[in-house]
């Protein structure tokens, strides 16, 4: 296995775990922590014997806790759309479209690009401590790795807009009330919940998987995607989005003038 700076990896039979391990920024995506998952899931896909992934988050208190908010604060509009669409390439596109199955196990806080993660990957269960949201509108941006597309597919128009809009959490049961995660169980129980999950997918023909995760994916169109990047790097030029990220980094409220 490799090492990396920011993850683990390992194999388990015909299962590949990766678990993102950084406890104390409750496990927040940086942007190598984005190179090393694009390289695990990578790998991990491109193992003949590896035959289903589950993603997880080292700790007790958060599967992803968003994109790390102190090094995106400080990028300009350009760069913003541009590590949007980086980031959805490398990492969020890229999971949803693996021929190798991927279930996230959301064992905390899946807020932001964390639940962005869940969003991509083919199936989520969850622990019942799991929070849940895509706070971005508080800090002056727009989900900016599909979340916008994903979250209203699985869960609806009405009830994305309503989670998006007012940046709330929902608790695990509301997740499975959704369809939003398929199965909620107690934190210790988590990991070995997933494996049940995988071992109901490892009885089938890995090749008609992979059509049907093609198939299934073919059905949403590319447009909205390409709307959210544009509108994500636009968010990153207004002073909201300094004042919302600033605020969070001194844990304050946000004055928000619109602007
Ligand atoms: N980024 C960086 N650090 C984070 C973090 C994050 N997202 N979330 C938590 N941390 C850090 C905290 O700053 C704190 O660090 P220290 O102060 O100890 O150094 C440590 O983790 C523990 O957090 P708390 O002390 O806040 O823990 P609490 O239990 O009090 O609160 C919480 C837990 C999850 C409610 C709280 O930490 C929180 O609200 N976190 C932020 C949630 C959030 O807003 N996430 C970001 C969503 S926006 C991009 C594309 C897409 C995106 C961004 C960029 N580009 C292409 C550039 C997507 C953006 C998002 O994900």
């Amino acid at each position: 296995m490799k090492n990396y700076n920011n993850i683990l990896t390992e194999t388990q039979d015909a299962l590949g775990i990766i678990t993102i391990n950084r406890p104390k920024q409750l496990n927040a995506l940086n942007k190598e922590t984005i190179a090393e998952l694009h390289e695990a899931f990578d790998d991990f896909n491109k193992d003949d014997n590896i035959r289903v992934i589950i993603v997880t988050g080292s700790g007790e208190k958060a599967f992803v806790a968003g994109a790390d908010i102190k090094e995106f604060m400080n990028f300009n509009a350009e760069q913003g759309r541009e590590l949007a669409a980086n980031g959805q390439e490398l990492l969020f596109d890229f999971v949803e479209n693996l021929d190798t199955p991927v279930i996230a196990a959301i064992n905390g806080f899946a807020l932001g690009g964390g639940l962005e993660l869940a969003l991509a990957s083919h199936i989520r269960i969850a622990s019942d401590n799991a929070k849940i949201g895509l706070p971005e509108v508080s800090l002056g941006v727009i989900p900016g790795y599909g979340g916008t597309q994903r979250l209203a597919q699985i869960i609806g128009k009405g009830r994305a807009m309503e989670m998006i809009l007012s940046a709330t959490m929902i608790d695990a049961n509301t997740a499975l009330n959704y369809g939003l995660v398929s199965e909620v169980v107690s934190q210790p129980e988590l990991l070995d919940a997933a494996k049940r999950k995988a071992g109901q997918l490892l009885k089938n023909s890995p090749k008609a998987q992979s059509f049907a995760i093609k198939a299934i994916n073919a059905a949403y169109t590319r447009k909205g995607f390409e709307m959210e990047k544009d509108l994500f790097g636009q968010a990153f030029a207004t002073e909201d989005f300094k004042e919302g990220t600033t605020a969070f980094v001194e844990r304050r409220k946000p004055e928000f003038t619109g602007k």
